[in-house]
């Protein structure tokens, strides 16, 4: 099979099975629940969906801890089901992309239950067991810390083994020197590609090679240890060797969550020729508002900061011919709305997001949706710690406890960056729950049902849900959007985003008014020749920008 660049037309809808449809009313979404919402996808005009994990799982982190992955997580669903949704989106024209979670795996997978009983057993060189440090072994093997806070060692019982977890203690790290363990990894790949998948997103694929020496690191505030597990020496390798094995005999893509990649490394990732992964996702601008990329500390933002990040990643892939993905929200991050200087006041909540959406949705690269942006979801009403489901966010809220300095920035941002903003579920209706579930489901329904759901804004033609329509009506029409050179048009205002797509004489242009105030902007009277495609105003002046206006502008060429 010919190994195309579909995925560089690809509009991509990520949907957290657990929130966003429950058919059989157990208060968990589920794979019948996606399939009854295929027409609402089809209309929205999106062509490929991202699926969250929906493995066989725990569900410690949400089933980003797979016990099995030859088998569908029960509530969801089953294989059965996961092959009609296949079926019945390929008739639609939609493509689907698995969640890889191959990292790590859940502890209570075979291989690390055998592992942990059996210390002889071949599975043990799965993941990694490194003895103690100190008296009686007291002390983990080394001083790495993890995503999910505190020491990525977790100790076996009494014995002097420690296993290795860079997120939570349910997520044994898998040992990818192991050609045992890759060989699994190609089975799992060549077993949903076969039955018809089109690709995968690859969780925290850049941390699957570790440096092998196991040493302490210099203490640092966030990740300790970060240079022996993020980017190792072997990464290129492992993905080039699943590329020639597997992903080269179908016209599937990937896309690697590189956390904490710099430029320089996604770019090896993604240039064509050297056949690793088809895109990565960077977080340098959802880093916009923290420091030193942990966000529980809080930096204000900065439009020309915002940017010049875009303008970076813009260039420098255009630059080798590598690939962005397009995003500003996922599962792991809290809504838009009010974020980015954007506006939760009724007044401009809708047309702030309107203006965030076409700034980010026509740069180069693939435009990525999380279930509920289209509709403007907002962060959850949580009122007490107990309100959240999250592990992550039960492990920080166990550190602010325990570590007095920390308490004062952890009390700040707790509640505002717990991931379980972005999981509350999908707003269809205004009814009790929303329309997600007809009983009390997984996780707390937000309260602004009434005010944000589909329904409202499908009966609603200047709805935010038209407004993204609309975009991607855009991107399929024109082609400058997939191929055209990014530019900042105005790098130096604290106000406007502008940049232009530019390829031979035809010309799209994106304003934007990242602030409240009406802004003076001469570009207006520059372009005022050009063909206005779209904007969340119904009338344009020539001198002056509205609070969050933003123009889609086009000249042919
Ligand atoms: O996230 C990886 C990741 O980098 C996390 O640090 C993420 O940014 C974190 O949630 C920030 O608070 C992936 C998945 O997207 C996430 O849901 C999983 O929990 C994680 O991997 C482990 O599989």
């Amino acid at each position: 099979m010919k190994h195309t660049d579909w995925y560089k037309d690809a509009i991509i809808y990520q949907i957290y099975p657990r929130s966003f449809c429950d058919s059989n009313n157990d208060g968990m979404g589920d794979i019948q629940g996606i399939i009854s919402k295929i027409d609402y996808l089809k209309n929205l005009g999106i062509n490929c969906i991202w699926l969250s994990p929906v493995y066989d799982s725990p569900q410690e982190d949400n089933g980003y801890d797979i016990s099995d992955y030859y088998s569908i997580y029960k509530p969801f669903g089953t294989m059965d089901d996961l092959k009609e949704l296949i079926n019945k989106l390929h008739e639609n024209g939609i493509r689907l992309i698995m969640d890889l979670v191959v990292n790590h795996t859940s502890s209570e997978h075979k291989w690390f239950k055998e592992a942990l009983k059996d210390s002889n057993s071949k599975y043990r060189n799965y993941y990694y067991f490194k003895k103690g440090k100190g008296k009686n072994y007291n002390r983990p093997p080394n001083n790495w810390t993890g995503f999910f806070g505190g020491t990525t060692w977790e100790r076996v019982g009494n014995s002097p083994y420690y296993y290795l977890h860079l997120f939570a203690k349910g997520q044994p790290d898998l040992n990818w020197e192991n050609e045992e363990v890759r060989k699994e990894v190609k089975n799992i790949l060549k077993f949903y590609l076969d039955m018809g998948v089109d690709g995968f997103r690859c969780d925290v694929i850049t941390l699957i090679s570790k440096k092998q020496d196991f040493k302490n690191r210099a203490p640092t505030l966030a990740l300790c240890g970060k240079d022996a597990y993020v980017n190792g020496p072997r990464l290129h390798e492992f993905l080039h060797e699943l590329y020639l094995d597997v992903y080269s005999n179908y016209d599937c893509m990937t896309v690697g969550e590189t956390v904490l990649s710099t430029l320089n490394e996604a770019k090896e990732l993604t240039i064509p020729s050297r056949e690793e992964l088809s895109m990565v996702f960077n977080f340098d601008h959802t880093n916009v508002d923290n420091f030193f990329g942990v966000k529980w500390i809080e930096r204000k933002f900065n439009l020309k900061r915002f940017k010049k990040i875009f303008s970076k990643w813009q260039n420098g892939m255009y630059e080798v011919n590598g690939w962005n993905s397009l995003f500003i929200e996922n599962h792991d991050q809290r809504r838009s709305p009010g974020r980015f200087n954007t506006s939760l006041d009724n007044e401009y909540k809708d047309i702030s997001s309107k203006m965030l959406a076409s700034t980010y949705f026509l740069m180069q690269g693939t435009p990525f949706i999380y279930q509920g942006q289209e509709l403007g979801m907002t962060n959850g009403d949580f009122k007490t710690i107990d309100d959240f489901k999250d592990v992550e966010t039960h492990n920080i809220d166990k550190m602010r406890k325990e570590i007095p300095i920390l308490r004062p920035i952890l009390n700040k941002s707790l509640f505002r960056e717990s991931r379980d903003n972005a999981r509350t579920p999908f707003q269809w209706d205004d009814s009790e729950f929303a329309g997600f579930s007809t009983i009390t489901p997984w996780i707390q329904v937000n309260k602004n049902k009434k005010e944000i759901n589909a329904k409202k804004e499908l009966q609603d033609e200047n709805s935010l849900l038209y407004y993204y329509q609309k975009l991607i009506k855009l991107r399929k029409e024109y082609k400058i959007i997939k191929t055209g050179k990014y530019n900042d048009l105005l790098p130096n205002s604290k106000y406007i985003f502008a940049y232009n797509r530019k390829e031979n004489n035809e010309e799209l242009v994106v304003i934007s008014n990242f602030s409240k105030k009406n802004i003076k902007c001469k570009l207006l009277s520059k372009y005022k020749e050009y063909k206005l495609l779209l904007s969340n105003y119904e009338d344009n002046d020539n001198t002056i920008l509205k609070p969050y206006e933003t123009r889609i502008l086009y000249r042919e060429g």
